[in-house]
């Protein structure tokens, strides 16, 4: 079957039949033969995918030219070298999700053009059943992927540097990389398979400890190093757990820049782990490691062991308004003040605003009325400023877990986790 063929999602016809069964081509649904294939949410939706221009024919994945492949509109987004920020006022009048076109950019090189009809999905290791080798993996293709039982989760996926920027402009603390301010988060609906589906089908032993998913994306080189491709080994029980490879995003093919064609979503965790454009997964007996949960994303500094903290998993708890930063607001009427909330550890249960630089607090009012674990909870909240002048609004969220933010945070070199209150600066004329 030629690539240009691929139109039939139908799986079960003879020609990809003979295909799957041959015994040349290790392939994941020979391990499930028998098994229902239904088109569920995935089929049809997503075959779009399947039918766009090929991207090349050379290679599987050549980097877009720019890096980013989606226009970056100011008034969405704000560029920072190989990444975009969203700007917070854009998720004003927006409903739970952020559409693709204002969310988040994170790019360790530049976003690759990868052609669904080529791809492959490979699982290899000694935590699988047979045992398979990298150069002798088991391979999925996207129509496979298509075929397999489908699952749609709204989760936001944020980078561990959020908020990394106020280090600096509020606790005078100089730490090293992108001085993102909260516009690195994002929540939408992710459509694709359970890898754990994919995992037991591709014969997952008792004895697995470890995955190491890994991108297609170019090398990363660090100062003249060449790291390899971004990978970063994930716990099995986390895995197994409520772990999504996913092919859509907000009912849309998954966009080249969020990962196209498969992504992980690994919700609640440090956005590293839901690596983009997946190539392969290793899965171990043992336990692994990569740059990615050695050298980046554990908290280094004089309050930390030499090899820095054990490496980061869940996110913390955020607040941002949906105002420009920096925005002039009309005196002399109430204002209704939007934002939202979110945590990896669960559900926001309170948020407080206080307009008089943290002297007094009010709770905001929820708007979502079951706010969504895995996503954020928005917000209302009614302010009157009297005066004009410059002010200093602040939020301040309580999970279901306990977990508030406070005034301030301890320093880690690499400005990670920077959970504390933001002071947004607005002018009231
Ligand atoms: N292959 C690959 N996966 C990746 C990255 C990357 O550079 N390459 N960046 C990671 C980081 S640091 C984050 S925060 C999220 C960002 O996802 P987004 O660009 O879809 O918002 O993707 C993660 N997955
Ligand atoms: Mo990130």
């Amino acid at each position: 079957m030629r690539p240009g063929d691929r139109t039939d999602p139908d799986l079960t016809d003879e020609a990809t039949y003979e295909r799957l069964r041959s015994p040349s081509r290790r392939t994941l649904l020979r391990l499930s033969a028998g098994a229902g294939l239904s088109a569920g949410f995935g089929g049809g939706a997503f075959l779009a995918a399947l039918s766009g221009p090929p991207a090349s024919a050379a290679s599987a994945a050549s980097p877009a030219s720019g890096g980013i492949v989606k226009p970056l509109p100011p008034e969405l987004l704000i560029p920072h070298g190989t990444n975009a920020e969203m700007r917070w006022e854009a998720m004003r009048d927006q409903g739970h999700l952020t559409p693709a076109d204002r969310f988040f950019v994170r790019n360790h090189t530049a976003t690759p053009l990868v052609d669904a009809r080529t791809w492959r999905l490979k699982l290899w290791g000694t935590g699988l059943r047979d045992r398979p080798t990298e150069d002798r993996p088991i391979e999925l293709t996207y129509e496979d992927l298509l075929g397999l039982p489908s699952e749609t989760l709204t989760a936001s996926v944020e980078c561990t540097g959020n908020g990394r920027g106020f280090f600096a402009s509020q606790q005078g603390q100089e730490v090293s990389g992108t001085p993102w301010r909260l516009g690195a988060v994002g929540v939408a609906r992710w459509h694709g398979v359970r890898l754990s589906t994919v995992l037991r089908r591709a014969g997952i032993t008792r004895e697995a400890v470890d995955i190491m998913p890994r991108g297609l994306d170019a090398d990363y080189v660090d100062k003249g190093e060449n790291l390899g491709r971004v990978r970063r080994p994930l716990p099995v029980a986390k895995a197994m757990k409520d772990v999504l490879l996913a092919y859509g995003m907000n009912g849309e093919p998954l966009p080249p820049d969020h990962g196209h064609p498969v992504r992980l979503v690994v919700p609640s965790w440090v956005g590293i782990a839901s690596i983009k454009w997946l190539g392969d997964i290793q899965v171990a007996d043992e336990p692994l490691s990569s740059p990615w949960n050695t050298r980046y994303y554990r908290l280094f500094g004089p309050d930390y062991p030499l090899e820095g903290s054990d490496p980061l998993t869940r996110m913390n708890v955020k607040s941002a308004f949906e105002l420009p930063w920096e925005a002039t607001l009309p005196a002399a009427r109430p204002l209704a003040l939007h934002g939202r909330s979110w945590s990896g550890g669960g559900r926001i249960l309170r948020v407080e605003v206080s307009a008089d630089g943290g002297a007094t607090w009010r709770p905001a009012r929820l708007r979502d009325r079951d706010p969504d674990p895995r996503g954020w909870a928005r917000w209302e909240f009614s302010w009157h400023p009297r005066r004009p002048g410059p002010y200093e609004l602040l939020a301040r969220a309580t999970d279901e877990a306990g977990a508030t933010q406070p005034a301030t945070v301890p320093f880690n070199r690499l400005g990670y986790l920077f959970g504390a209150v933001v002071r947004h600066p607005v002018t009231v004329i």
